[in-house]
């Protein structure tokens, strides 16, 4: 897409959810530095996420987490958040600092503490029905720190029977979105540690369990992009957590360690048209010549997808009965449902499309700036990725032009769209640079006089 109103539509019509908790004091294992001024509830949380907004114009809901955000009026706080001119996004469950979870929560050995972990999940799903949130997001710390520690399979069972009886509990419009990550907390296995865990359980599941990709959470080198194309393909990709690492899970602002990553990832999400609901792809015909062409007996037209019928017996069972099913499997009867077919057409996430938040922690920043930052950097990988010649790409492509397809999306990665963004913030009314606006502004002085006394915001508060 190179019509440049065009670009700058669809960049109007994308939206990023920020994470309460980057607004709290945050730090490492080693130290957590407060910084002045920092927020001392869910409520003031809000007003600071509202700052976001109002200087990028499109960061217009705060995902909370809960117990950090726990407060007695769920309908109170999503009023002031819309007061402010936000909404509560994502209710995140934590089930992960409590003393009880020292050896995992919904997998646990101990009945006692799945039942108590899996109580927590529901009590989310009873706080989304306050707030009016549709997504619940799950990360688990679940694993094991040494080999023989616990039973792999049977800690997979535990888990489908928690996230059974979670997604039973949803209500109209509510989905459940699951998030892997490799490793850490736990050192040895991790219960949900790789898309394939997270997609076996989703498919599992039904409709409306995603997978959640956090962009922290993966080992060096993967290719991050091929994982967000496939669950795209398949229906299957519910959110984002944004942030950038060197190392592990560093939560690093978006973009500020591999910006081409982003944009390359964001190339994704923009040929499947996942941007926003109704986002055009700006591809006329997206039948390949000879896309059918590659099944594996040629009589079959399905291609890569494995037979539905298949499907049912290689899941993750919920029953721990086991038998001889070897898998993951809680019966659903959706469990066929998105496969991976020879066509090219990306499946179309059902009800609220693809979340993008970013989940992050500013140890030593400034938050809100920092933030605004980050949701400028989504923007700009956006806007290049917006800006690749698909036509081109794909004739490039289907010519076998190795060199040719490569210096189309380059010509893209190289633009600087930043005078772009500068001009789509005028069009919305909004300043042309978000973070001196907010500098200017004076409300980080006015938090810092405002906010005295109490206790601030911060990891286990
Ligand atoms: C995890 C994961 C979750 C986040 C917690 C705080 O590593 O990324 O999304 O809620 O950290
Ligand atoms: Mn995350």
């Amino acid at each position: 897409m190179r019509d440049l109103t065009a670009v700058k539509d669809a960049l109007k019509n994308h939206q990023i959810e920020l994470p309460s908790w980057a607004f709290g004091n945050s730090g490492t294992r080693f130290k957590v530095f407060g910084q002045p001024g920092v927020p001392r509830n869910p409520f003031e949380k809000a007003d600071d996420a509202a700052q976001v907004h109002r200087y990028t114009g499109v960061a217009p809901s705060m995902a909370v987490h809960i117990p950090w955000d726990k407060t007695d009026d769920y309908a109170a706080l999503s009023a002031h958040a819309k007061a402010d001119g936000i909404r509560i996004g994502a209710v995140n469950a934590n089930v992960f600092q409590d003393d009880d979870y020292k050896l995992g929560s919904v997998c646990s050995p101990d009945p006692r503490v799945r039942k108590k972990a899996l109580a927590h999940l529901l009590e989310c799903v009873d706080i989304m029905d306050a707030t009016g949130s549709s997504d619940l997001k799950l990360w688990f710390a679940d694993g094991t720190n040494y080999p023989g520690q616990d039973d792999i399979v049977a800690r997979q069972d535990r888990m489908a029977e928690a996230l059974a009886a979670t997604y039973a509990r949803l209500g109209e419009g509510q989905r459940m979105l699951l998030e892997y990550k490799l490793f850490e907390p736990s050192f040895y296995t991790t219960d949900v540690p790789d898309w394939g865990t997270a997609l076996l359980h989703c498919q599992v599941l039904g409709d409306r369990a995603q997978v959640v990709v956090d962009t922290g959470h993966h080992a060096p080198g993967v290719n991050i992009e091929f994982i967000v194309a496939m669950l795209l393909k398949v229906g299957k990709l519910g959110g984002f957590d944004f942030n950038s690492r060197f190392y592990a899970d560093d939560d690093l602002m978006v973009g500020a360690a591999d910006p081409f990553q982003l944009f390359r990832i964001m190339h994704e999400v923009v040929k499947a048209g996942a941007l926003y609901p109704g986002q055009s792809t700006g591809i006329a015909a997206r039948d390949d010549p000879g896309a059918n062409e590659i099944t594996a007996s040629g009589a079959d037209a399905d291609g890569i997808t494995a037979s539905r019928a298949d499907a049912d017996t290689t899941g993750i069972t919920a029953s721990g009965a086991g038998g001889r099913a070897t898998g993951i499997t809680a019966a659903s009867a959706d469990a066929g449902a998105p496969g991976i077919t020879a066509r090219s057409t990306p499946a179309r996430a059902a009800g609220p499309g693809v979340a993008f938040m970013l989940d992050q922690c500013h140890n030593i920043e400034p938050k809100i700036p920092a933030q605004i930052r980050s949701v400028m950097n989504v923007q700009e990988a956006i806007a290049k990725a917006l800006l690749v010649d698909i036509e081109a790409l794909r004739e490039a492509q289907l010519a076998g032009d190795v060199l040719g397809a490569n210096a189309v999306l380059m010509d893209a990665y190289n633009t600087d769209v930043r005078p772009l963004l500068a001009e789509l913030r005028e069009e919305m009314g909004l300043a042309r640079d978000p973070v001196a606006a907010y500098r200017a502004s004076g409300y980080a002085e006015k938090i810092v006089s405002e906010r005295v006394g109490g206790t601030a915001a911060g990891w286990g508060a």
